[in-house]
């Protein structure tokens, strides 16, 4: 089960229109693509999306699943809208309460296990291993873990474990944390206890039915046996706009370059065909990544440029991000900037995010608001 419904509120602009998930990420991708590339890999074949706010282009991405091998006969990838849950559907209140509304399809395929994951994580991860795992402690509930810094330790769920890896210890984003041994949201239960603790939730007037702040608890509560997994490799929740910044840099890393070609680990995504790029006379491209459909005449380094970007003469552009169709003008400089989706930068604009400000998001709308304060420069 993937949440994918939450409203993603400090991305700012980035989810005016648009779920988390389906934010563009990475050159090529959506967020959501690394989640359901994971499913692919782990040979996961039923798959329910839990989708809430601004579905339409997640909706449209995921289409029938076919990019990720998920378009079956049987199983295979539903959408769950909170329209299409339990009494013709209220909207999902939590986590929990999303998995709650959705039981009914979870019983139609009748599993030992359920995993529950989230569309706004970066990481490549297979599932089987937590599974393993789940099976040989006989385990009521995994979560899989991994050490965050500690600064940043109060963001998460944070927990304390046994030598064995047995949780005792579970606080849901503590003021003041006890380890920074983190919860990445990825769960794997036993259905017929999550179930039991699902419909007690329900109940529970004082609930706000979430796994991290009721369901976890309430199970640690009555001694259940809950286990971490200890996850090792590259993973990020990319919740604000500075780790949305940092995780798209971090694609520039060759290790991630090489992880993204991997042919035993593929990633999938559901793109459509442009031309090659063209790269100008004049063009100077260093470290980026530059997606079809783009003409290029002017200077990038550390940048991510999605499908159909324009960068004319004279231009610098610096670790920046250009969502699909954005056109910069001629002498234009970006540094430390989000520009989304077809936003058209006049020629001559400058837009300089200092290294210790978050980066800046641009849309068309607060790019006019920028320009008539300031007149013609930034
Ligand atoms: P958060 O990151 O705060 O904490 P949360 O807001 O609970 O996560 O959302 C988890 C996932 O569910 C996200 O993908 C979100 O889009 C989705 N979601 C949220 N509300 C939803 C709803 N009503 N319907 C459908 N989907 C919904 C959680 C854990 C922490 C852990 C972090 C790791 O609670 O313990 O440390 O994830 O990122
Ligand atoms: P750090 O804490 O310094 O970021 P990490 O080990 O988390 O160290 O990652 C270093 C870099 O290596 C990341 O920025 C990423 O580009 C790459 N990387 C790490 N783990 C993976 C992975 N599992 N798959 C692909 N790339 C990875």
């Amino acid at each position: 089960m993937l949440l994918a419904g939450g409203e993603g509120k400090r991305l700012g602009a980035l989810t005016n229109n648009i779920a988390k998930p389906a934010v563009p990420f990475g050159g090529k991708y959506r967020i959501i693509d690394f989640t359901l590339s994971n499913c692919t890999n782990s040979n996961i074949q039923t798959l329910g999306v839990l989708t809430q706010y601004s579905p339409l282009e997640l909706n449209r991405h995921i289409g029938n699943g076919k990019p990720w091998d998920l378009d079956r006969g049987t199983g295979g990838v539903s959408v769950l809208s909170p329209y299409t849950a339990k009494n013709g559907g209220d909207w999902y209140s939590g986590t929990a309460d999303a998995i709650y509304q959705n039981i009914h399809f979870i019983n139609q395929h009748n599993p030992e296990y359920v995993l529950v994951i989230s569309g706004d994580h970066i990481y490549q991860m297979d599932y089987q291993r937590l599974l393993e795992q789940h099976k040989a402690t006989e385990a009521d509930a995994t979560i899989s873990v991994i050490e965050v810094p500690w600064e940043e330790a109060s963001r998460f769920g944070i927990l304390n474990t046994t030598e064995n890896l047995r949780i005792y210890e579970f606080d849901e984003k503590p003021i003041n944390p006890k380890s920074n041994l983190a919860s990445m949201g990825i769960y794997i239960f036993t259905w017929e206890t999550l179930k039991a603790y699902l419909i007690k939730d329900a109940q529970k007037k004082s609930s706000s039915h979430d796994f991290g702040k009721d369901i976890i608890p309430a199970m640690l509560d009555n001694d259940l046996r809950l286990y971490a997994y200890q996850f090792n490799g590259y993973w990020k929740d990319v919740g604000t706009i500075q780790s949305y910044w940092e995780a798209n840099m971090d694609l520039l890393d060759e290790d991630w370059g090489q992880a993204l070609n991997n042919k035993n680990w593929k990633m999938y995504t559901n793109d459509t065909n442009y031309p090659p790029q063209f790269i100008g006379e004049d063009a100077v491209v260093s470290h980026s990544l530059i997606n079809s459909g783009c003409f290029v005449y002017g200077m990038i380094e550390s940048s991510v440029l999605f499908k159909n970007v324009v960068v004319e003469r004279g231009c610098s552009i610096n670790q920046s991000i250009l969502h699909p169709g954005v056109k910069v003008g001629k002498n234009a400089t970006l540094e430390r900037v989000i520009v989304m989706e077809n936003t058209e930068i006049p020629e001559g604009t400058s837009i300089r995010i200092g290294e210790n400000e978050e980066p800046l998001v641009i849309n068309q709308d607060i790019l006019t608001g920028m320009l008539t304060l300031s007149g013609e420069e930034i």
